[in-house]
Protein backbone atom coordinates (compact mmCIF):
# COMPACT_ATOMS: atom_id res chain seq x y z
CA UNK A 1 0.00 0.00 0.00
CA UNK A 2 1.46 3.24 -0.90
CA UNK A 3 1.40 5.92 1.83
CA UNK A 4 -0.87 8.76 1.83
CA UNK A 5 0.54 12.49 2.50
CA UNK A 6 -1.27 14.37 5.32
CA UNK A 7 1.16 16.43 6.46
CA UNK A 8 0.31 20.56 5.48
CA UNK A 9 4.25 21.40 4.38
CA UNK A 10 6.82 20.06 2.44
CA UNK A 11 9.77 20.59 1.38
CA UNK A 12 10.90 20.82 -2.14
CA UNK A 13 14.24 19.26 -2.50
CA UNK A 14 15.70 20.46 -5.33
CA UNK A 15 18.07 23.72 -6.09
CA UNK A 16 16.62 24.05 -9.68
CA UNK A 17 14.22 27.54 -9.95
CA UNK A 18 12.61 25.85 -13.14
CA UNK A 19 11.51 23.13 -11.23
CA UNK A 20 10.58 25.05 -8.30
CA UNK A 21 8.08 26.57 -10.83
CA UNK A 22 7.19 23.47 -11.97
CA UNK A 23 6.65 21.45 -9.11
CA UNK A 24 4.60 24.16 -7.39
CA UNK A 25 2.13 25.02 -9.95
CA UNK A 26 1.74 21.25 -10.77
CA UNK A 27 0.79 20.24 -6.72
CA UNK A 28 -0.03 23.33 -5.67
CA UNK A 29 -4.05 21.95 -5.67
CA UNK A 30 -3.37 19.44 -3.09
CA UNK A 31 -0.49 21.04 -0.53
CA UNK A 32 -1.06 24.01 1.48
CA UNK A 33 2.60 25.25 1.66
CA UNK A 34 5.95 24.99 0.32
CA UNK A 35 9.77 25.59 0.95
CA UNK A 36 12.42 24.76 -1.49
CA UNK A 37 16.12 23.09 -0.70
CA UNK A 38 17.82 26.39 -2.33
CA UNK A 39 15.52 29.05 -0.43
CA UNK A 40 16.51 27.17 2.90
CA UNK A 41 20.07 26.72 2.35
CA UNK A 42 20.34 23.00 2.61
CA UNK A 43 23.31 21.42 1.04
CA UNK A 44 22.92 19.69 -2.39
CA UNK A 45 24.08 15.69 -1.49
CA UNK A 46 26.32 14.42 -4.28
CA UNK A 47 23.74 12.32 -6.79
CA UNK A 48 25.91 8.54 -6.97
CA UNK A 49 23.41 7.25 -8.45
CA UNK A 50 23.25 5.10 -11.39
CA UNK A 51 19.85 5.34 -12.29
CA UNK A 52 16.99 8.76 -12.04
CA UNK A 53 15.78 7.19 -9.32
CA UNK A 54 17.98 6.60 -6.84
CA UNK A 55 18.79 10.24 -7.57
CA UNK A 56 15.74 11.23 -6.53
CA UNK A 57 15.54 9.15 -3.56
CA UNK A 58 19.16 10.57 -2.61
CA UNK A 59 18.16 14.16 -3.07
CA UNK A 60 14.41 13.53 -0.92
CA UNK A 61 16.20 11.54 1.61
CA UNK A 62 18.72 14.22 2.25
CA UNK A 63 16.34 17.04 2.68
CA UNK A 64 14.31 15.31 5.18
CA UNK A 65 17.33 14.82 7.29
CA UNK A 66 18.36 18.24 6.83
CA UNK A 67 14.96 19.66 7.20
CA UNK A 68 13.11 17.02 9.89
CA UNK A 69 10.36 17.81 7.07
CA UNK A 70 8.60 15.46 4.18
CA UNK A 71 10.40 16.19 1.42
CA UNK A 72 9.93 16.13 -2.43
CA UNK A 73 12.73 15.22 -4.91
CA UNK A 74 12.69 15.00 -8.36
CA UNK A 75 15.75 13.78 -10.72
CA UNK A 76 14.68 13.72 -14.21
CA UNK A 77 16.58 14.17 -17.45
CA UNK A 78 16.98 14.38 -21.48
CA UNK A 79 17.65 10.45 -22.72
CA UNK A 80 18.86 10.96 -26.71
CA UNK A 81 18.45 7.37 -28.34
CA UNK A 82 21.50 7.71 -30.75
CA UNK A 83 24.10 8.81 -27.98
CA UNK A 84 22.70 5.41 -26.51
CA UNK A 85 20.20 7.55 -23.59
CA UNK A 86 23.15 9.84 -22.95
CA UNK A 87 23.05 12.45 -21.17
CA UNK A 88 20.74 10.56 -19.01
CA UNK A 89 21.44 11.23 -14.78
CA UNK A 90 24.04 13.30 -16.56
CA UNK A 91 21.63 15.95 -17.76
CA UNK A 92 22.63 18.72 -15.32
CA UNK A 93 26.40 17.87 -15.43
CA UNK A 94 26.81 18.23 -19.10
CA UNK A 95 26.05 21.86 -18.85
CA UNK A 96 28.63 22.68 -16.58
CA UNK A 97 29.57 24.49 -13.26
CA UNK A 98 28.03 27.31 -14.79
CA UNK A 99 24.80 25.74 -15.53
CA UNK A 100 25.03 26.79 -19.24
CA UNK A 101 22.29 24.56 -21.33
CA UNK A 102 23.31 26.08 -24.42
CA UNK A 103 26.42 24.18 -24.28
CA UNK A 104 24.87 21.21 -23.04
CA UNK A 105 22.45 21.59 -26.25
CA UNK A 106 25.63 22.80 -28.46
CA UNK A 107 27.65 19.02 -27.40
CA UNK A 108 24.39 17.05 -28.09
CA UNK A 109 23.93 17.96 -31.52
CA UNK A 110 27.75 17.79 -32.22
CA UNK A 111 27.27 14.69 -31.08
CA UNK A 112 24.50 13.35 -33.00
CA UNK A 113 26.30 14.30 -36.26
CA UNK A 114 24.23 13.80 -39.13
CA UNK A 115 22.66 11.15 -37.34
CA UNK A 116 19.11 10.57 -38.68
CA UNK A 117 18.10 9.32 -35.42
CA UNK A 118 16.91 12.19 -34.02
CA UNK A 119 14.48 10.48 -30.99
CA UNK A 120 14.61 11.01 -27.22
CA UNK A 121 12.80 11.39 -24.35
CA UNK A 122 12.60 12.93 -21.28
CA UNK A 123 12.77 11.09 -17.69
CA UNK A 124 11.31 12.40 -14.64
CA UNK A 125 11.82 10.54 -11.24
CA UNK A 126 9.92 11.64 -8.14
CA UNK A 127 10.50 10.56 -4.48
CA UNK A 128 8.77 11.43 -1.92
CA UNK A 129 10.03 11.15 1.60
CA UNK A 130 9.12 10.89 5.38
CA UNK A 131 11.23 11.33 8.45
CA UNK A 132 10.81 8.08 9.45
CA UNK A 133 12.68 7.07 6.01
CA UNK A 134 10.06 5.86 3.94
CA UNK A 135 9.84 6.74 0.54
CA UNK A 136 7.53 6.48 -2.33
CA UNK A 137 8.89 6.86 -6.07
CA UNK A 138 7.35 7.27 -9.16
CA UNK A 139 8.82 7.90 -13.15
CA UNK A 140 7.57 9.61 -15.68
CA UNK A 141 8.22 9.80 -19.58
CA UNK A 142 7.57 11.58 -22.41
CA UNK A 143 8.79 10.81 -26.15
CA UNK A 144 10.19 13.08 -29.21
CA UNK A 145 12.82 14.54 -31.41
CA UNK A 146 15.92 16.22 -31.07
CA UNK A 147 15.44 19.43 -32.91
CA UNK A 148 18.62 22.18 -33.74
CA UNK A 149 18.72 24.73 -33.81
CA UNK A 150 17.34 25.44 -30.21
CA UNK A 151 13.75 27.27 -30.44
CA UNK A 152 11.68 29.30 -28.06
CA UNK A 153 12.41 31.34 -24.81
CA UNK A 154 10.03 28.96 -22.52
CA UNK A 155 11.04 26.49 -20.24
CA UNK A 156 14.40 25.72 -18.66
CA UNK A 157 17.40 23.67 -19.21
CA UNK A 158 17.15 21.42 -22.43
CA UNK A 159 13.21 22.69 -23.95
CA UNK A 160 14.39 24.46 -26.88
CA UNK A 161 15.91 21.32 -28.45
CA UNK A 162 13.48 19.10 -27.68
CA UNK A 163 9.60 18.48 -29.96
CA UNK A 164 7.01 16.78 -27.98
CA UNK A 165 5.77 13.45 -30.06
CA UNK A 166 2.76 14.96 -31.73
CA UNK A 167 3.55 18.56 -32.00
CA UNK A 168 5.64 21.35 -33.91
CA UNK A 169 7.13 23.09 -31.46
CA UNK A 170 9.93 22.49 -28.90
CA UNK A 171 8.49 22.59 -24.69
CA UNK A 172 10.33 25.87 -24.79
CA UNK A 173 7.60 27.44 -27.51
CA UNK A 174 4.84 25.91 -25.96
CA UNK A 175 2.35 27.86 -23.51
CA UNK A 176 3.73 26.36 -19.87
CA UNK A 177 0.28 25.08 -18.89
CA UNK A 178 0.41 22.52 -22.12
CA UNK A 179 3.45 21.75 -20.87
CA UNK A 180 2.41 20.79 -17.49
CA UNK A 181 -0.06 18.80 -19.11
CA UNK A 182 1.93 16.38 -20.96
CA UNK A 183 5.56 16.37 -19.93
CA UNK A 184 7.48 14.03 -18.03
CA UNK A 185 7.02 15.64 -15.04
CA UNK A 186 3.40 15.88 -15.69
CA UNK A 187 3.41 12.01 -15.91
CA UNK A 188 5.18 11.16 -12.88
CA UNK A 189 2.89 13.95 -10.69
CA UNK A 190 -0.07 12.40 -11.87
CA UNK A 191 0.85 9.21 -10.24
CA UNK A 192 2.03 10.59 -7.38
CA UNK A 193 -0.81 12.34 -6.78
CA UNK A 194 -2.93 9.66 -7.64
CA UNK A 195 -1.15 7.57 -5.41
CA UNK A 196 0.06 9.81 -2.75
CA UNK A 197 -2.17 12.58 -2.16
CA UNK A 198 -5.84 11.56 -3.20
P1 LIG B 1 18.25 19.46 -8.43
O1 LIG B 1 19.13 18.23 -8.44
O2 LIG B 1 18.62 20.43 -7.36
O3 LIG B 1 16.80 19.12 -8.44
P2 LIG B 1 19.24 19.75 -11.10
O4 LIG B 1 19.03 20.76 -12.18
O5 LIG B 1 20.67 19.37 -10.77
O6 LIG B 1 18.50 20.27 -9.81
P3 LIG B 1 18.80 17.05 -12.03
O7 LIG B 1 20.03 16.50 -11.39
O8 LIG B 1 17.54 16.23 -11.95
O9 LIG B 1 18.41 18.48 -11.45
O10 LIG B 1 19.14 17.39 -13.52
C1 LIG B 1 18.18 17.35 -14.49
C2 LIG B 1 18.55 18.25 -15.63
O11 LIG B 1 17.80 17.77 -16.76
C3 LIG B 1 18.09 19.66 -15.35
O12 LIG B 1 19.14 20.47 -14.92
C4 LIG B 1 17.57 20.12 -16.71
O13 LIG B 1 18.55 20.71 -17.43
C5 LIG B 1 17.19 18.82 -17.41
N1 LIG B 1 15.73 18.76 -17.36
C6 LIG B 1 14.95 18.08 -16.48
N2 LIG B 1 13.66 18.33 -16.70
C7 LIG B 1 13.61 19.21 -17.73
C8 LIG B 1 12.57 19.85 -18.40
O14 LIG B 1 11.30 19.70 -18.06
N3 LIG B 1 12.90 20.67 -19.40
C9 LIG B 1 14.17 20.87 -19.75
N4 LIG B 1 15.22 20.31 -19.17
C10 LIG B 1 14.94 19.48 -18.16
Amino acid sequence: MTRKFTDNALVIATHNAGKVGEIAALLGPYVASFESAGALGLAEPEETGETFQDNAKIKALAAVLASGKPALADDSGLCVHALGGEPGVYSARWAGPDKDFSLAMRRIETLLGPSPDRSASFVCALALAWPDGHVEVFEGRVSGEMVFPPRGERGFGYDPVFVPEGYDISFAEMDPAEKHRISHRAAAFSMLVESCFT
